[in-house]
């Protein structure tokens, strides 16, 4: 699925702005509200509705909610192809236009889409969208396991999720309507290979309604070619001699303008952009172009006040700052894919993406066949979706699940196995929390590793012995995946920004940069460890529960995008 352009020959209206919205708190459908209903809320597109209410049953809404607007669509636009697509919804999306049911869509992070033709009409059309935030034991990521006292599925959470973040709702990423010729150009993958002082590209197309030919034109090298197309596909292969490597802090990316042609004419066209560059594990070690990486940043959030996990390009532009003020050269969009938007900035900063799918907490012992073909589909989804950008350099299929368990290595084989049908040119991990129990370490390319060493299970006074056994068990957990890379995924410490305490205490800025001060010199003595990232970023909004106040509090950032005290530690560390 490409997304949206505005060019020569497509189209794009934002739907973006405020939506009408209701409540359904009874479980039956209200009769009728597929094609319309008398609106009780405002609601803003993109953002998450619970923040923008007062009452706790709305915030906190476990079920339907219900979405409309009206659209006109121009007359000129009749003869063409008419794209109603959504750039995210969660949980799940069930989609009606002018009251007829278009489809369904599960897991909140990525794009839909579907072809209005037959059903626009002159005057008003109206858009209904019912989304469930509901989460089930079979959702992914799972919610209502009733797991009291497991601290790992925050058992007894309100709402009930099975993860440490507010399960956020609504329309979340960009709404828009697109248009294009009937034959147009439908997915295009493009994969860069280095050879000697060349790059070898090559563009798999993929055009749907007709089209015989595609040209391909390198505008950076002026190389153009045109191919002919067979059952809607062909390989479009380039050299490009001497290439500007994408790289760290060395956004280069190049565009190709394609053009599908139907006897000769130009129906549509596509400017595709693309970094040259090569990911590679060799002798241990993670190589970008050939050079060793050490990838140092954060796990993040997609988290806001006031728009939740909506899409704001504001609040990703300070991120990005940050990430440059603090000299991260990486992050895991932990614990889902991030946005397209993100995903853009990160190639244009040349910033490194371990890109997460939204299997987080998965326990595979009660996992249905519902739970694995979800999470294989949004494999697909999202690794189909980020395909073409360089800054992503490695896969991330599940985070923290049950990998100790004995169904974990059955379920977890099927879910690679579809990661590397994707995609075999970058190296896919899964993040561990059971080190030594997991049975699926030498499944993957590359380890993750979440733990937190003088926090859980015991923290301050800390001595020498809070932290000291890390780089063993570490080095543990490396020899049993069979000498796998390690990325140590999580590590850190809550702090509440303004807590200081002399000598430090849990819960101080103090604590935690002295804690990550200390963890760092243990990972630093790793010589297998590819690279660190601290939990979290920024302060981030939780569902409640003891362990959390107002959220988790571990960022070096606050949830307002200030510094803590950590982040000056670690802005001198990283900018060494
Ligand atoms: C890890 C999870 C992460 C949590 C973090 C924490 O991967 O989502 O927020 O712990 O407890 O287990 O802060």
């Amino acid at each position: 699925m490409l997304y949206p352009q505005l060019n020569e020959h497509r189209e794009t209206t934002s739907l973006d702005g405020i939506w009408d919205l209701r409540f359904q708190w009874q479980e039956a459908n209200p009769e009728g509200w597929e094609s319309g209903f008398s609106p009780e809320r405002h609601v803003a597109v993109p953002a998450s509705f619970n923040d923008l209410y007062t009452s706790y049953s709305e915030r906190n809404h476990w079920g339907f909610v219900w979405y409309s607007r009206e659209v006109r669509i121009p007359r000129a636009w009749r003869d063409r192809r008419i794209v109603l697509r959504f750039g995210a919804v969660a949980y799940s999306a069930d989609v009606w236009f002018n009251g007829k049911h278009l489809g369904y869509h599960e897991t909140g992070h990525t794009p839909f889409e579907f072809a209005l033709q037959d059903l626009v009409q002159d005057g008003t059309n109206r858009i209904v969208v019912r989304v469930n935030t509901r989460l089930t034991p079979d959702c992914v990521p799972p919610g209502e396991l009733n797991m009291p006292g497991s601290t790992i599925h925050m058992g007894g959470n309100k709402p009930p999720a099975n993860f440490d973040f507010y399960p956020y709702g609504g329309l979340h990423r960009p709404v828009c309507l697109y248009t294009t010729a009937p034959s147009h150009l439908q997915r295009i993958l493009v994969d860069t290979k280095l050879a000697d002082a060349s790059a070898d590209v090559a563009f798999r197309i993929f055009a749907e309604g007709g089209g015989d030919q595609v040209r391909v034109t390198i505008e950076e090298t002026g190389q153009t070619a045109v191919f002919p197309l067979a059952a809607g596909t062909t390989t479009a292969a380039f050299k490009i001699t001497e290439p500007r490597l994408w790289g760290i802090g060395k956004p280069e990316l190049y565009h190709a303008a394609l053009e599908l042609l139907e006897n000769g004419q130009t129906v549509d066209s596509y400017r595709q952009r693309f970094g040259v560059r090569e990911v590679k594990l060799e002798g241990g070690k993670f190589l970008l172009n050939g050079e060793p990486v050490y990838m140092q940043g954060f796990g993040r959030h997609e988290d806001f006040p006031i728009i939740g996990r909506g899409h704001c390009d504001a609040a990703n532009v300070r991120d990005f700052e940050l990430l440059s003020w603090i000299g991260a050269n990486s992050f895991r969009t932990s614990h889902y894919p991030y946005s397209e938007e993100q995903l853009r900035l990160a190639d244009e900063r040349g910033i490194l993406v371990i890109s997460e799918s939204p299997g987080v907490g998965i326990v595979p012992d009660i996992a249905t066949e519902k739970t694995l073909a979800t999470h294989c589909a949004a494999i697909r989804e999202y690794m189909a979706r980020d395909y073409n950008h360089p800054c992503v350099v490695m896969w991330c299929v599940a985070n923290e699940p049950f990998s100790q368990q004995a169904s974990a290595r059955a379920y977890f084989e099927k879910v690679v196995a579809v990661a590397r049908s994707m995609d075999s040119t970058r190296p896919i991990t899964m993040v561990t929390c059971f080190g030594l129990e997991d049975t699926c370490l030498d499944l993957l390319d590359v380890v993750g590793v979440n733990a937190y060493p003088g926090w859980y299970g015991g923290g301050h006074p800390f001595d020498s012995s809070v932290h000291a056994w890390f780089a063993d068990f570490l080095k543990q957990i490396h020899d049993r995946s069979g000498g796998l890379p390690i990325m140590v995924t999580e590590f850190g410490a809550d702090s509440v920004a303004g807590f200081h305490a002399l000598p430090s205490e849990l819960w101080t800025e103090d604590y935690q940069s002295e804690l990550l001060e200390h963890i760092l010199e243990e990972i630093h003595k790793c010589p297998f460890v590819i690279g660190e990232h601290v939990w979290a970023m920024c302060d981030f909004r939780t569902g409640q529960n003891d362990r959390r106040a107002l959220g988790n509090r571990k960022g070096a950032f606050t949830r307002d995008r200030q510094p803590k005290m950590v982040a000056h530690l670690l802005k001198k560390l990283w900018k060494k």
